[in-house]
């Protein structure tokens, strides 16, 4: 087969964001957008030459295309091995899962995770490193880096490749292996947690469950997992099918956007548990019935019932980590049971090192993320499983599990209140000129609030000691209380302004309160601080989780 060589320019904006390059789909379908993107990952990756590359994405649409291009630069680059998921198909997790366990090179995610899919929607694509997570910061700034001044690539001249059935064929001198997308992620799980325990607690006439796969990747996973091995009953899991635009919905499993699964819950008839995955399976929303989890207190409730789980308890759990606006529910957890806990910037890259290095076993982040060390990803399904498992074993509801958490550590009220699709121009302002008055701030009153810190967070990697600067701003009060000003770095037009507002109660008595009213003095103090109506033009967000 011809190796050839085609001139390229390089395109202008090609760094990756929180978790990625995402552009708009007719972005992608430029012609070379997408090879100059993973040309520059072949010239900066050398360990990729000769070894093992895993490729799969979310499905959504321009997965397959996309994964034809790859496949066939991978051979003329002289990868030896490709590991794809069947129908081009991966979820995120699954896919650190498969790196980690072929001791591949490097990993390829076609996903725009949480964002809509669709001609007119988004996609993504994100490297992977070795050790199966999202790469570093210092490697996809080279890949940027080369982006900004790659004048060729290199691919092949060859027929579709058959994506779709399960086995190995050769691609010039590359081997390409299409895989069962899900049985080494399951055969995981299994490792983890009790799957007898599960299935029995599934098939009680008591409890009932359901989950949606919001027409996104877990639904594969899901069927096989929950009905087809734990033995859920059929219908157990809604929107299974994964579509190339989901359903023209928003695979992000929150309050908003998964509300069908929401109302399932709500009402004397409602579910026992329910939960949901976003587009590339990373994600997960936790309910019980009329109850919401929320993720920050989720991963604190994992973190204190580990010892319950079999995958956790041979171990002792040296540490947890959250990323800076996840509430500081898991930080109680570990004071009071003698763990380290780590505040990284906002994104799985920076767990890691501190993953790889042992130094923690879970991590999580409010924007419906939790994991452990099991893969070097979130991961959605793993939740669930966990989740199902500790109610099995201790046979409460979601809602009592949730409240005696509360009672023992106190609760931490938690909301994020998101203004997308603002200038970008005004929302770098706001964002600037709040900085600058930073410094002032501190002793201040506000609504009976006392301001006790502002700064502008700033995180060194205690493993390798790589800095990443200016990663929110955070204002705390002398209660406790924080409030977070972040701009997204996954967004795909105009800027995205996330506040995180969090405040803690260690009385029983005031646990049971709706978190708006709780909040809304915060979240008047935060709207008058950033001067968020004035500078946006915005009275309201556009999404409160
Ligand atoms: C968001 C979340 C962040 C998460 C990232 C990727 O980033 O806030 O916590 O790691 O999405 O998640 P940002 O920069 O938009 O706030 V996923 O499931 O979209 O890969
Ligand atoms: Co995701």
């Amino acid at each position: 087969m011809q190796i050839v060589k085609i001139d390229t320019a390089p395109f202008s904006e090609q760094r990756p964001g929180t978790s990625g390059l995402r552009k708009k789909v007719r972005i992608f379908q430029q012609p070379h957008y997408l090879e100059n993107f993973v040309q520059s990952i072949f010239d900066t990756q050398q360990a990729l030459v000769g070894g093992t590359l895993v490729v799969g994405g979310d499905g959504r649409y321009y997965n397959r295309e996309a994964t034809q291009i790859i496949l066939r630069m991978a051979a003329a680059n002289g990868v030896a091995c490709v590991i794809v998921g069947q129908g081009g198909l991966l979820s995120t997790p699954a896919l650190s899962c498969l790196v980690r366990k072929y001791n591949a090179q490097g990993g390829i995610v076609l996903s725009a995770s949480h964002n809509p899919g669709g001609p007119d929607e988004d996609f993504g694509i994100k490297f992977n490193a070795a050790n199966g997570g999202p790469a570093a910061e210092a490697v996809t700034e080279a890949i940027y880096q080369r982006t900004t001044e790659i004048n060729g690539y290199q691919t092949l001249e060859s027929a579709e490749i058959d994506l779709d059935h399960i086995g190995a064929s050769r691609l010039d001198g590359m081997q390409i292996q299409i895989i069962d997308p899900v049985t080494d992620y399951a055969a995981l799980m299994q490792t983890l947690f009790d799957f007898d325990c599960i299935r029995r607690l599934l098939t009680s006439s008591h409890f009932r469950m359901r989950f949606d796969a919001m027409h996104a990747i877990t639904g594969v996973y899901a069927t096989r997992i929950l009905e087809e091995m734990l033995g859920a009953p059929a219908g157990t899991v809604i929107n299974s099918r994964p579509l190339p635009d989901f359903g023209g919905g928003h695979p992000d499993p929150n309050l908003v956007h998964a509300h069908e699964l929401v109302h399932m819950t709500q009402g004397h008839n409602g579910v026992d548990f329910a939960a949901a995955s976003d587009g590339d399976g990373d994600r997960n929303m936790i309910l019980g019935q009329n109850f919401f989890v929320t993720p920050s207190d989720s991963l604190a409730i994992i973190a204190a019932n580990a010892h319950l789980i079999p995958g956790y308890q041979q171990q002792k759990i040296d540490g947890v980590a959250r990323s800076m606006p996840t509430s500081q529910a898991v930080d109680r957890v570990a004071d009071k049971l003698g763990m380290d806990c780590f505040e990284t910037p906002t994104g799985w890259k920076f767990f890691g090192n501190l993953l790889d290095a042992g130094r923690i076993t879970f991590c999580g982040e409010e924007s419906f993320g939790t994991g452990s060390s099991h893969v070097r990803e979130k991961d959605g399904l793993w939740a669930v499983l966990f989740w199902l498992n500790l109610l099995a074993v201790k046979q409460q509801s979601v809602a009592t599990i949730v409240q005696d958490h509360w009672r023992e550590f106190g609760r931490n009220y938690y909301t994020r209140h998101d203004y997308e699709g603002v200038d970008k121009a005004a929302a770098t302002h706001l964002m600037q000129d709040l900085r600058n008055r930073l410094g002032s701030l501190p002793g201040r009153q506000m609504q009976g609030h006392t301001v006790e810190y502002a700064d502008d967070f700033a995180y060194t990697d205690p493993i390798d000691n790589s800095r990443s600067e200016h990663q929110g701003l955070r204002v705390g009060f002398t209660d406790g209380s924080r409030i977070i000003y972040r701009l997204s770095g996954t967004g795909t037009q105009g800027a995205t302004l996330r506040v995180y507002l969090e405040t803690y109660e260690a009385t029983p008595e005031k646990q049971q309160q709706a978190t708006a009213s709780v909040m809304a003095p915060l979240v008047s103090i935060a709207q008058e601080l950033a001067q968020i109506v004035q500078k946006t033009g915005r009275d309201n967000p556009t999404v409160i989780t």
